[in-house]
């Protein structure tokens, strides 16, 4: 099928996938081998070596790719391996201006692993488009942004920073993970390349680790293909396949975890027990108007702030049905405590500067019955 004919939902069913050339399998096998017998010397069917190509992953890849509008898609290992292949595009004495509130295994692998390697890296509140531009020096050749981001859904104007990075002659790269491509497409707005967790909304059902880029940049594929090649942090075609199969449903997900994220959020908005409430589509949300522009739906993703560590701990500890975990995007609905958790790693005094504060928690809202949602947050809440 030429993607680019049909609409998102036909894309996420059908995109990448014919039936099975020897057996007209509808679903696309799980290749799972390691290597493929060649006719001759130099003589084969397109694949040599799995670590260089696999037919299930190549099918994962044409799938998100057509999901993001892009050309091509490179399929990693995890999130974290998709950034580290992305920032390795580049070399030791190279600039990188980063999101200052990203995951906090991105800030990790920036700080504490690739600036050993000669990258340097500089961190920057992104919402701010001159801050952005301030922060540029002659040898910037990336610009790594998440939006909205994990977990304070601060809102970058992708389009932007796209210019900016254009009149540089950096690249914008968007981690698209919280609002995936059926609410946001990067790429029409001018970023260069995208980057997922796949273990999160993509997959949907938390039993994978994966990352993906989209791009149709093909210096950037080029340079993919030859990481994954060369450095080899590429995903097992089980994973790809359990991937592939959650991307069918994204859509009819991500429309309900939307409807379930806004209900809660107002729901909370009005819960005088939640002192604030980070979320984009609430009107009040700084860049609410932003958000509206490049996004079309704001999922189900959203923090709220309790005070501090004793009142955020008497929540995680009383909620029944959002289960204290790492992790997010999955039909099941999650809390998580991201001073402690998923963002323990980034320097304290940038964590508190930014509003990671001790009693901020974090919720995946799932797509459970909202109702059941709803009651179990009312009676987790702690009292004030
Ligand atoms: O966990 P991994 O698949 O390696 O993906 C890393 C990653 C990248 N980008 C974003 C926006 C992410 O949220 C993550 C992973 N995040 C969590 C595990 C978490 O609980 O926030």
């Amino acid at each position: 099928m030429k993607p680019d004919n049909y609409r998102f939902a036909t894309r996420a069913i059908r995109a990448g996938q014919q039936p099975d050339p020897t057996t007209g399998a509808i679903m696309t096998p799980i290749y799972q081998t390691s290597t493929y017998a060649q006719e001759g010397i130099g003589v084969h069917k397109g694949f040599e070596y799995a670590r260089v190509s696999n037919p299930t992953r190549s099918a994962l890849e044409a799938n998100v790719a057509a999901l993001e509008g892009a050309d091509h898609g490179a399929a990693f290992a995890s999130g974290v391996a998709a950034i580290e292949a992305l920032a390795k595009l580049h070399s030791a004495g190279d600039h990188i201006i980063c999101g200052a509130n990203v995951y906090g295994g991105t800030d990790r692998l920036f700080r504490q692993v690739l600036s050993r390697l000669g990258l340097e890296f500089s961190f920057v509140d992104t919402r701010d488009p001159v801050a952005i531009e301030s922060a540029l020096r002659p040898n910037t050749r990336m610009i790594f942004i998440e939006t909205p981001t994990n977990p304070l859904m601060h809102v970058t104007d992708i389009a932007a920073a796209a210019q900016i990075a254009r009149r540089q002659g950096a690249r914008l790269v968007v981690d698209n993970t919280f609002a995936t491509p059926y609410f946001q497409r990067p790429l029409e707005l001018g970023a260069d390349a995208i980057v997922h967790s796949s273990t999160k909304y993509l997959n949907g059902h938390s039993d994978v680790v994966g990352g993906i880029v989209l791009t149709s940049d093909g210096e950037i594929i080029e340079g993919l293909r030859f990481l994954q090649k060369s450095a080899g942090a590429v995903p097992g075609p089980m994973d790809c396949w359990l991937v592939l199969r959650g991307t069918k449903t994204l859509h009819v997900r991500m429309a309900a975890h939307d409807r379930n994220g806004r209900r809660i959020a107002e729901r909370l908005h009005q819960d005088p027990r939640a002192l604030r409430v980070f979320y984009a589509g609430l009107p009040d949300h700084p860049q609410h108007e932003l958000a509206r522009r490049q996004m079309s739906g704001f999922g189900g993703m959203m923090s709220i702030e309790l005070g501090d560590r004793e009142r955020a701990e008497r929540f995680c500890r009383a909620t029944r049905l959002f289960t204290l975990a790492e992790s997010l995007g999955g039909v099941e609905s999650l809390v998580s405590h991201p001073a402690a958790m998923t963002h323990a790693a980034v320097p304290q005094a940038e964590r508190e500067a930014m509003g990671i504060s001790e009693g901020l928690v974090r919720l995946s809202v799932g797509i459970e019955d909202v109702d059941d949602l709803l009651n179990d947050l009312d009676q987790a809440l702690p009292k004030r």
